[in-house]
């Protein structure tokens, strides 16, 4: 016996959309959740999506065999992206050629290649912090996303953004969070609008080309300098073949891949950075059992890769702090063929579902009855942790590629940050969630002290 799926109510050719707070849609699908439950309908333009977010439907829709990425979501973001990784399809060859050359590049054992590089970017953070005067605060979201896009240019390319050296962000960043945020909104408008917005339209071309110039200008450099013996992505992509089809990426891909790791190394660690800092401040009894980890572990000025894996508390903080606020906050598949959901609810074949992990990563029963508090000791024993409530880096082998890569850098910088500074509340902040294509804190600010050190 089948159910129905709820819906809310509609608004005649706009369907759902006027019930999203366009400034962050995921909060208003979480908030829709609340009311409807596991799944739910959600209609715009003449177009569905099912919404879910209970673990037993979650663990059904991670059944690779009925359920592929869809990207339906992120078609705008294939403009500048295209059959980049994170927004090709399965099907489409580049997906599976990138993905065999690059996965031994972000395996464990390859960031011990990256340690020194994400180690160069930090200890630019911490001389900076350690520099202000008592009386200068620090916009959180913003270090974060300076650390976290420069250490995804040295890694990956070999380029440095110096973001630390400049008040505004390198154009190039400015066209990207321009062109993300356009293709969040396009989406939510009516195409009559979109039409009529060309400025805007023109504005995106723009944006879309000036990425398209940095990079390629980047890859032209490298293969004119040719082979000088370079460890990173860009030089893995381009000389290693795929073991599958024997065929190496081109030009025109790597162009591709390249934008797809600064937007996602970029955006989601810097909001997991900002947002553990944030829990951290609000927790005294997790930063004290935080600061003692750090002070028996990191025994040395700067944190070796072996003293990185050993951080576990601090990893179970960022474990917790990505329970709570995923910062990459949806995902979605399609259905292969008709089926019916957790034995309950009927989906056609092509249907997209989205997955909206906020309210999935508070589900009581999968977390308990105190499930919105931050308790970073449930990830203790990984056994214990409810692994269809939990996908902060999606499902399967479309999982997030980057996850060793945004860990060892967030365990890192923490320690570092940890092992200098004491964290100061000035604000008294009260937590406000803004999202791009991703979640972060907004208006967050923060002093430092430098710690003093008994020894
Ligand atoms: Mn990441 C896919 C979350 C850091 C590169 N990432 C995903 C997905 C999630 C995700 C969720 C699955 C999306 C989907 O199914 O549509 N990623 C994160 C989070 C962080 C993160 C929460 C940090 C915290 N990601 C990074 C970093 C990089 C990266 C850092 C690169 C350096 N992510 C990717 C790529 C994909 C991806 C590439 C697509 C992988 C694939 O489909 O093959």
């Amino acid at each position: 016996k089948t159910l129905s799926i709820p819906q809310p109510k509609t608004y005649g050719v706009l369907g759902n959309i006027p019930l999203i707070d366009k400034d962050s849609p995921t909060l208003s699908f979480c908030r829709i959740a609340e009311e409807l439950g596991p799944i739910y309908r959600f209609e715009a333009f003449g177009r569905h999506v099912y919404m879910v977010s209970g673990p037993d439907l979650v663990a059904d829709l991670s059944d690779e065999s009925r359920f592929d990425k869809s990207n339906g979501h992120l078609l705008k973001v294939r403009d500048f992206a295209k059959d980049g990784l994170f927004t090709s399809l399965t099907e489409e060859p580049n997906w599976k050629k990138a993905h065999n050359i690059l996965m031994p590049s972000f395996s464990l054992q390859a960031m011990r290649g990256y340690h020194s590089m994400m180690v160069d970017i930090a200890s630019q953070l911490v001389q900076k912090w350690a520099r202000l005067n008592p009386d200068e605060s620090i916009d959180i979201p913003d270090d974060m996303t300076r650390l976290t896009l420069d250490t995804i240019g040295l890694c990956g390319f070999n380029f440095r953004f110096n973001s630390y050296y400049r008040e505004t962000p390198n154009p190039f960043i400015v066209s990207m969070v321009r062109a993300l945020d356009e293709a969040m909104h396009y989406g939510s408008r009516l195409p009559i609008l979109n039409m009529l917005l060309i400025k805007t339209k023109h504005q995106y071309e723009r944006d879309i080309q000036s990425m398209f110039s940095l990079v390629d200008k980047i890859i032209a450099e490298r293969k004119a300098n040719g082979d000088s013996g370079e460890t990173d992505l860009l030089a893995r992509m381009l000389n290693t073949k795929d073991p599958e089809t024997g065929e190496q990426l081109d030009d025109e891909n790597i162009r591709y891949q390249i934008i797809t790791f600064l937007i996602a190394g970029h955006e989601t660690t810097s909001g997991l950075l900002s947002f553990t800092l944030y829990f951290l401040l609000k927790h005294p009894e997790v930063l004290a059992k935080a600061y003692a980890e750090v002070d028996e572990v990191l025994s040395d000025a700067v944190p070796t890769y072996e003293q990185v894996l050993k951080l576990k508390y601090i990893r179970m903080i960022l474990n917790e702090s990505l329970r709570l606020w995923p910062t990459a906050p949806q995902y979605s598949v399609f259905s292969k063929e008709d089926t019916v959901l957790g034995g309950k609810y009927p989906i056609q074949k092509v249907d997209r579902v989205s997955i909206i992990l906020p309210q999935l990563h508070r589900d009581r029963e999968a977390w308990g009855e105190d499930a919105e508090q931050f308790k970073p000791e449930r990830f203790e024993d990984p056994a214990k942790v409810p692994s269809h409530a939990y996908k902060p880096f999606g499902n399967g082998q479309r999982a997030c590629i980057g996850m060793q890569f945004a860990l060892h850098e967030a365990t890192l910088v923490l320690g570092m940050i940890l092992q200098q500074f004491e964290l100061i509340d000035h604000t008294n902040y009260q937590l406000k969630v803004k999202q791009t294509l991703t979640l972060k804190p907004d208006d967050f600010t923060i002093r430092v002290q430098l710690r003093d050190k008994k020894l």
